[in-house]
């Protein structure tokens, strides 16, 4: 793997475990003892792999369930910024590998088909407006069948690659060109900004023009996805066509099909 990963900073280290609790607390936990940029850690399967706001991520074995450690010098409203810089890799590596028709869905989600077959949970440590370190969690749904492996009310939503592909992938392949595209990537996104990401991250937007909901803690909006703002935030047109700005982190998006 080592031999022929192409990066500079990502992956230079990676460690493996057969069962973690969730890869991203691991790497948080090696973060605040100082692992260097790019450290990546990987399990067969999460015990209590993490989403957003404490949900659950079911992981099981046959699946890519890995994290980075990363230590952008930008400020934490930047930093939230690299799920769309991860969800782009992501999109672009499912398209190039398996020629599969790949959407990305804001703030932190890949699907083929309609279906979650990826999500990116990104955390941040940090003092005051620094930030210490980052953690990029990625998860891929990649070899096994979701009827099988996915409990009833998570299933209906999800895929796989074996799903959609019916054959197993190799997992250090993906894992090699994953992490070749995100530190690309992410030097651009560092580099450029996070306009040219944006706009490569939106040709994959089909949700965009269509009717969603947005979940959030207590309420619940539907309307038309406008767009997605260059400050990375959902532009929603509610049905008494005021417009608002929702931002990543506390809402979840359902996406209207027909
Ligand atoms: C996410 O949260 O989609 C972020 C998932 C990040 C997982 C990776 S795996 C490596 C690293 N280590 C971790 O502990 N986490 C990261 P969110 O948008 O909140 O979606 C969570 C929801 O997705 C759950 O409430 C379920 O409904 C659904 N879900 C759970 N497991 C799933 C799976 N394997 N496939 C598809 N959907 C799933």
């Amino acid at each position: 793997m080592h031999e022929i990963l192409q990066t500079k900073r990502l992956g230079r280290k990676i460690l493996f475990r057969r069962v973690a609790s969730s890869t991203n607390r691991w790497a948080k936990e090696l973060a605040a003892v100082r692992a260097n940029e790019g450290t990546v850690v990987l399990a067969e399967t999460q015990i209590s792999g993490r989403g957003r706001l404490g949900r659950e991520w079911i992981s099981p074995a046959g699946g890519l369930w890995f994290s980075v450690v990363l230590r952008p010098e930008l400020d934490a409203e930047e930093v939230t910024k690299v799920v769309f810089v991860a969800g782009l890799a992501v999109a672009k590596v499912l398209r190039e590998l398996y020629g599969l028709h790949v959407e990305t869905k804001w703030p932190n989600d890949v699907l083929v088909n309609g279906r979650k077959v990826c999500g990116i949970l990104a955390e941040m440590n940090t003092t005051d407006r620094t930030v210490n370190f980052a953690v990029l969690g990625i998860g891929i749904n990649a070899n096994f069948d979701t009827g099988k492996a996915l409990p009833e009310e998570v299933r209906t939503a999800a895929t796989s690659l074996e799903d959609e592909l019916g054959e197993n992938v190799l997992l250090g392949e993906l894992l090699e060109k994953l992490l070749e595209e995100l530190e690309s990537l992410y030097e651009q996104f560092l580099r450029e900004g996070f306009s040219p990401i944006l706009k490569m991250w939106k040709r994959y937007a089909t949700f965009i023009g269509s009717t969603v909901e947005v979940a959030g803690k207590s309420e619940k909006l539907s309307g038309v996805a406008l767009d997605v703002a260059s400050d990375g935030a959902l532009v929603l047109k509610l049905e008494d066509e005021t417009v608002k700005h929702l931002f990543i982190g506390d809402v979840s998006l359902r996406i209207g099909r027909g």
